[in-house]
């Protein structure tokens, strides 16, 4: 169904411009990726000060790296879906400018093609030495599922071996919060798929719309963030997204 509010986002999109989109475990849902929060969250049978902490790293790694090889395995068996499809074909097509900002750590917009992609959280598909040796580069990729050696070691200094993510008290990557700044400077922002609850991403939002951006949130539910939004769209990222591709740019990109 064409709703006037889709077709006045479609015809926003197609306009062409700056157009920046900020994702959030929502997005991975229909990959059957559980979100955080939601329902059948992560977090529900894991809280994040329980496991997404160096502090808990550091006391129990085997129990942290059970954690992180069972969703490697989950993502590993997982396909991107139209969100991410989409959200890819944006992102390449030459008469647009969509750059796409992730607080995901899953690689499903690497694995759909995205380019021009900003990873705020790390990924579950690098690693990093714990004890930051020198010898060991920042990070380094290993998609091994499942990991030969648990938990993993560093293999430059033999140190275990930490997933390379962006834990809560840890500040995330300088340059990629940067870019994640820069792309607030846009014409139109969109949320989708996040809870609006982890800083600083969450701020990007409201930054977005201080610079002048209209801003739009594709969420099943109400977040933190729709109050403070121009627009706020209930629906899941795999029906609104592929709704507003084909009002914008004609032919389903799926
Ligand atoms: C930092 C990697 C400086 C690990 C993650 C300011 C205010 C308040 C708190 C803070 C603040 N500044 C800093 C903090 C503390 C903290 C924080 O934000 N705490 C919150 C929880 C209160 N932030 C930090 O610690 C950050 N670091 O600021 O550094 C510093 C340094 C020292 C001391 C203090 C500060 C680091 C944050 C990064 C944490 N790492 N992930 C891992 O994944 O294992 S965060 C984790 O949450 C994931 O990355 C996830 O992406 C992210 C956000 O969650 P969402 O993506 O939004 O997912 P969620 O499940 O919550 O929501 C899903 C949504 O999708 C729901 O709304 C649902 O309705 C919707 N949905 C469901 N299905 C669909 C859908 N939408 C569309 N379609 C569907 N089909």
């Amino acid at each position: 169904m064409k709703e006037p509010q889709h077709e006045a986002l479609a015809a926003a999109i197609r306009a062409g411009g700056a157009i920046t989109v900020l994702t959030g475990a929502g997005v991975s849902a229909a990959s059957g990726v559980p979100t955080f929060r939601g329902q059948d969250g992560l977090w529900r049978s894991f809280p994040a000060e329980q496991l997404a902490t160096a502090e808990a790293f550091d006391q129990d790694p085997a129990l942290v790296w059970e954690w992180y090889a069972w969703r490697r395995a989950l993502v590993a068996a997982a396909q991107p879906n139209a969100a991410h499809r989409v959200l890819a074909d944006w992102s390449c097509r030459p008469d647009a400018d969509v750059r796409i900002v992730t607080q995901n750590v899953d690689d499903l917009h690497v694995r759909a093609g995205t380019v021009r992609l900003v990873r705020l959280h790390g990924s579950l598909w690098e690693l990093a030495c714990r004890n930051r040796c020198a010898t060991a580069p920042p990070t380094w990729p290993d998609l091994r599922v499942p990991l030969p050696v648990m938990p993993p070691r560093c293999p430059h200094c033999g140190g275990l071996a930490r997933p390379a993510v962006v834990w809560f008290g840890e500040s995330l990557p300088a340059d990629a919060l940067a870019d994640a700044i820069d792309a607030t400077r846009c014409r139109l922002f969109l949320a989708v798929g996040t809870s609006a609850l982890v800083h600083p991403a969450a701020g990007l939002i409201g930054m977005a719309r201080e610079h002048g951006a209209f801003t739009v949130e594709i969420n099943p539910e109400t977040t933190a963030a729709s109050g403070g939004v121009d627009l706020a769209l209930t629906g899941r990222a795999e029906v609104v997204l592929p709704q507003l591709d084909e009002l914008a740019f004609g032919l389903p990109s799926d």
